[in-house]
């Protein structure tokens, strides 16, 4: 009898294992979904750089994505690839809730993007929706793979080459829904440097500064607008309030 309890119990405790073993799994698991056309072509009229054309405002950034969060009321995450103008295959991620390094984009190529391939697996504004996993006010951060070389966040402290490497955007759509629109550069180094860089004893790509190299749209973050920095300037973790404070002191000093 004794025997029999035993082995019921495992039996039972091995069921329970497995099912939420296999619900978690199907719960974080993202569902494939396609950006309306309407959406697609506007982001890549508005925010679609042309290929190789210096972004010159890139340290100017309407969105501080230092600040970018889960959206309170948000029913998930959603990433659209809007296109890419990159020779490279790159590779994107993203790390916030339970995700860490949640690769979403793992060969980022298409056939109809600016710089194309003909074994390009991506067509443009396709996505994925991640519905768990994510907390309203939870910080969401995006990890490019320049070709599974560097890999390059938003900030400058962080990346190889001290440089920004992200721009991002703010849209709202006719339903009143919130997206932000994210430019990567993948090339290190400044505007056309080339050879060793003395700072880091790596070498520079003849970078084109032009933050097309791969274009997503994102619903479902908040962030907050970024204060217009002064040139050269870093924006710390701060954040807006202590940029506002630092903005009216230079004002009433100069006034
Ligand atoms: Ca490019
Ligand atoms: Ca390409
Ligand atoms: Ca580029």
């Amino acid at each position: 009898m004794k025997f029999n309890t035993t082995v019921r119990n495992l039996a039972a405790f091995a069921v329970v294992t497995v099912s939420s073993l296999s619900a978690g799994a199907a719960s974080a698991a993202p569902t494939a979904v396609q950006l309306e056309q309407g959406l697609l072509d506007q982001f890549n009229t508005d925010y679609v750089q042309d290929e190789q054309a210096f972004l010159s405002n890139a340290s100017s950034l309407e969105v501080d994505l230092s600040t970018l969060t889960f959206a309170d009321g948000a029913d998930s995450l959603d990433i659209f690839f809007v296109n890419e103008g990159a020779g490279y295959r790159n590779q994107l991620a993203f790390t916030g809730g339970t995700y860490n390094g949640e690769m979403f984009f793992d060969d980022i190529a298409s056939r109809d993007s600016v710089l194309r391939e003909w074994n390009g697996p991506l067509s443009l504004g396709q996505g994925f929706s991640y519905t768990d996993g994510l907390s309203a006010g939870d910080s969401v951060v995006f990890d490019l793979f320049s070709d599974g070389r560097s890999d390059y966040l938003f900030g400058t402290g962080t990346n190889v080459d001290g440089l920004q490497h992200v721009v991002g955007y703010e849209y709202t759509d006719d339903l009143g829904e919130n997206w932000i629109i994210l430019g990567f550069e993948d090339l290190y180094g400044e505007l056309d440097a080339s050879g060793i860089d003395a700072a880091t004893g790596l070498e520079n790509e003849g970078s084109d500064r032009d933050f097309n190299d791969v274009v997503i749209a994102v619903r479902g973050l908040s962030a907050e607008s970024a204060s217009v920095p002064e040139p050269g300037m870093v924006m710390g973790l701060a954040g807006a309030a202590a940029m506002g404070a630092l903005r009216r002191r230079k004002s009433a000093k100069k006034a």
